[in-house]
């Protein structure tokens, strides 16, 4: 969920994935290999050579990887009474949807696209003759929302 909230901003960062899995337990199939090293390399920096992804979360895990992953977390989820209470998946969707309102509405910083003779999605059709100026699969989906596109 983080992954993909980082993914959808504006002037997200890309995927990255090593070509060997960054964790002994994270392995080269894992479904969630990609986000996990993805938010590693965004924010969350860690040396360990495990990422435990079958731990539990809490509201503190989520107050420390928002903050690294610079979204505006809510210092509330990391309060004394808090932290330390079991994350549920709900909660954390609706926490992170608060850190997405927080944000509000944006333009991209760059201001490069829907320009005449630019071609954002670099699938070789111009932003204004592009159907899909921000799909470069041309699969309906916007690139930032996609999964590794
Ligand atoms: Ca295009
Ligand atoms: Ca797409």
């Amino acid at each position: 969920m983080l992954a993909r909230l980082v993914r959808a901003q504006a002037n997200a960062l890309q995927w990255t994935m090593n070509l060997m899995p960054r964790f002994t337990d994270v392995g080269p199939d894992d479904a969630d290999r990609a986000a996990i090293e993805s938010i590693c390399d965004w924010g969350i920096a860690t040396s360990e050579k495990t990422f435990n992804p079958e731990n539990t979360a809490n509201w503190g895990t989520l107050h420390r990887w928002a903050s690294a992953l610079k979204l505006p977390a809510n210092p509330g989820l990391n309060a004394k009474d808090v932290a330390n209470r079991p994350l549920t998946r709900a909660d954390a969707v609706i926490q992170l949807w608060k850190m997405l309102r927080e944000r509000g509405e944006w333009l991209n910083e760059d201001d490069s696209w829907l320009q005449a003779d630019n071609d954002h999605d670099e699938d070789g059709r111009n932003d204004l003759d592009d159907p899909l100026p921000f799909d470069s699969n041309n699969n309906s989906v916007p690139d930032r929302l996609e999964y590794l596109p």
